[in-house]
Formats: C-alpha cells, structure tokens, sequence
C-alpha cells in the first residue's frame, strides 16, 4: 500500500453529532410554511418542553448561547459587584462577568474534582461579594451542598455554568436543578448542539417568566417596556436542530460513555498519568476525557500535546492558560499564582483527549498508542 492509502485522517477534540436529515427536513418545511423564524415561535416552545421533559426539570428558557445565558442570569439578579468564580474554566464563564458590570474574584480549585473548591470560595468572600458562578468542569458535578450552604450563610446568589452538565444526573437528580440558576451551552462542541444556543434552568416559573422578559428587551406587551432587556433569543432554525437531535441523546451519551470506558481500560493504570473522570459513574455524559500529565510520565503535558498532533490528533488543553493569567484578568488582585496552586498545576497538567460518540475506533487504537507508548 503506498502512504497515501494508509494515511489516516487528523481527529480533533471533538465533533458534532447532527439530527438525521429527514428528521430536519417537515421541521424546515414548517419554518418555509409559516414564516415564523424567530420569537418564541412553534418549534422554539416544542423544544422548550421536549427539552424540559429530556432533563427532568421543568423551568428552562431558551436562549441563544451560554454565553449570553450568563450574563442574562447575572443581570437578573443585578449583579454587580463581586463574583467567586474558578480560574479554570473556559474564558467565557468570567468575560460574562465582566459583560454584567461586575468583577471576578478567583478562588482554587479542588485537587480530585478541579471544580470549585468550597473552603476557598468562603476565604474569598468579602462585603462586596454578590454571587458565586462555579462550573461543572467536565460534567463533573461541583460538591453542590457545600457551595450552596455557603451561598445560604452568606446571603449570596449561585449560579452554576452548566456549559459542560447536559443530562448529568446524581442520585438520580439533574445536577442543573442545582443552584438558583444553572445555564447550559448547546455550541456545536458540547454534548448537545442546536449549532449554537443555550438554556438557563430556574426554579420557578415566575423567574423563568423574568427571563424570557429580559431577553426579549424587556417587553411586556406592545406597549409596555419596564427594564433594559436584550435579545437572547433563539431562532427557529436552531430550535429545529435542537428538537431532532433530542431523540439521539440517550444513544449519543452512551455511545461517548464507550468510548470514555475504553479510554478509562486502556490508559488509567499509566505511569505518571491520571485519568480524571472514570467512567460509568452514575448519570455521568462523558463530556470529555481529561488526563493530567504528572511528573512521572515520560514526556511533559506539552510533550505529548505535540507527540499526538504530529500524528494528526489534536488533543486540547482545556482550559490553558489559566483564565486569570489572561491580559484582561492577571492584574486582579485574586489572580496572583500563590493563590492558586491547584488551578495553576491543572492547567500545566491537564489534556482533554479526543472524545466524541462516532470516534472510529481505530483513531481511538492510535491515540491509546501513543499516549501509552510516548
Ligand atoms: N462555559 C464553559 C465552561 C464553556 O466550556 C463554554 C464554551 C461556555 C461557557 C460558553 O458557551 P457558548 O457561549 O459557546 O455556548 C470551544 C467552543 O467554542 C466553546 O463553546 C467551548 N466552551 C470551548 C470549551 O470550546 P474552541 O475555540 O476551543 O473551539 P474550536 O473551534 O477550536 O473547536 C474545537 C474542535 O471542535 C475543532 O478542532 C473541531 C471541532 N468542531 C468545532 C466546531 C465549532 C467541529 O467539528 N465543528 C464545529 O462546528 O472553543
């Protein structure tokens, strides 16, 4: 065989899962039918309850990123002042922050789950501290009891970036009831995509209500706008997407949860390695596979990052750097490194390996190969 017919393709972090074209299909037909392409239409509010329905909760609104659905969320309970927020997450958890007027204040993370860790989120609190926004890194759920007995003693707001948490479940509860406010992403790089958008999850219908106002500019009727709203909202397009991927979830999930499994076989018992999410945990989405590269392994993290990718496998390294070193943050007084030791070695140590459900299983071999023999 010459080199061109062996040349296997380049795999990336991840891939989407898309709706079958004939489940789009009488949805696009619908939209070409009615016109309505946006505004809380038909296919939004179908969505908006098959979704409620999917992960067990009933408030939820629909919004078109999560980005946007955090800063929705904080604007809601008008925050403005201070947030404890984890340094290691995605940028776009403290950047809405900063979008809602406030400013983040980083605390470290724990060791095991690299969420939130809740004894320096309470040393970080001061007169000024208004919310707590933590993340549930991976899909790993953030110890919820403890931040929300923190929340509780402090007089404080908790909202959680569920960007990572579609369908997470613990003791048979959605992790995303948590909190006052939990907001997921439906990017095209998440478990469940509607291409982009969103979703905020509320306790109540009464704040589900607030938000929906809020992101529809603030429009009570045709005549009556009482607050400074924005358009959050979602079109019928990606709402169509969204409604005819649903059904494919539960296979999609299990199918990632396969391929995490045999990651979890092939690679944890590794010299120098940890695997941080083991597989099969009750309710768990296998949103990533994340192994931290300890000093015991043959190559550094940034080794094996470039080992893989000369083999046309792009690892990633969510989430390097650290937020708090970005130019806009690293001035903060909370960002100074000796503060946090934990968020700081992850972030050296951690790659999330390429994990999507139709991962072809020889591309799976190939990565294991080198990961296992570096
Ligand atoms: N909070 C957390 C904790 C988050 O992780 C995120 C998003 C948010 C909040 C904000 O959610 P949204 O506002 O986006 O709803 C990606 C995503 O853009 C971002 O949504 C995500 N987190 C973050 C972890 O990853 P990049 O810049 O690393 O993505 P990119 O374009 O390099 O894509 C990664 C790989 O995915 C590509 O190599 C190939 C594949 N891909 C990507 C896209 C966009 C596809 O195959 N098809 C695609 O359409 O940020």
């Amino acid at each position: 065989m010459s080199n061109l017919e062996t040349k296997r393709p380049q795999v990336f972090v991840t891939r989407p899962i898309l709706p079958p074209l004939a489940d789009l299909q009488p949805l696009l037909e619908e939209i070409w039918s009615t016109r309505i392409l946006s505004n809380n239409g038909p296919i939004l509010r179908r969505f908006e309850s098959a979704l409620s329905a999917y992960l067990g909760v009933e408030h939820i609104s629909i919004v078109n990123n999560a980005s946007i659905g955090l800063l929705l969320s904080l604007r809601h309970f008008g925050i403005a002042q201070e947030v404890i927020t984890p340094p290691f997450s995605f940028i776009a958890t403290s950047h809405a922050i900063r979008w809602a007027g406030a400013e983040p204040v980083f605390a470290d993370i724990d060791p095991v789950t690299l969420n939130l860790d809740p004894a320096a989120v309470e040393a970080a609190i001061t007169p000024r501290t208004q919310a707590i926004l933590a993340v549930h890194c991976y899909g790993v759920p953030c110890d919820t009891t403890a931040l929300a007995a923190i929340a509780k003693k402090h007089g404080l707001k908790l909202i959680y970036d569920a960007a990572h948490a579609f369908g997470v479940r613990r003791g048979g509860r959605p992790v995303v009831a948590e909190g006052d406010l939990s907001i997921l992403s439906f990017h095209a790089t998440k478990v469940f995509n509607s291409f982009e958008g969103g979703a905020i999850i509320s306790p109540d219908r009464e704040t589900k209500l607030a938000l929906d106002r809020l992101g529809n500019y603030g429009i009570v009727d045709e005549v009556t706008i009482l607050e400074t709203g924005l358009n959050t909202k979602m079109s019928e397009l990606n709402a169509a997407v969204g409604l005819a991927l649903l059904p494919q979830m539960d296979a999609a999930i299990a199918a990632r949860n396969r391929v995490a499994t045999r990651y979890w076989e092939a690679l944890s018992q590794t010299q120098g390695l940890r695997c941080l999410c083991p597989p099969k945990q009750e309710g768990h989405n296998s949103y990533a596979f994340p192994i931290l590269v300890g000093k015991g392994y043959p190559l550094s993290r940034d080794g094996l990052y470039q080992r893989l990718r000369d083999q046309d496998l792009f690892a990633r390294r969510y989430f390097y750097p650290l937020i708090s070193d970005m130019p806009m943050y690293r001035d903060l007084p909370s960002a100074a490194p000796e503060g946090l030791p934990v968020a700081r070695r992850a972030a050296e140590e951690v790659l999330c390996l390429p994990l999507y459900p139709d991962l072809d299983p020889i591309d799976q071999e190939r990565i294991i190969d080198v990961v296992s023999h570096p």
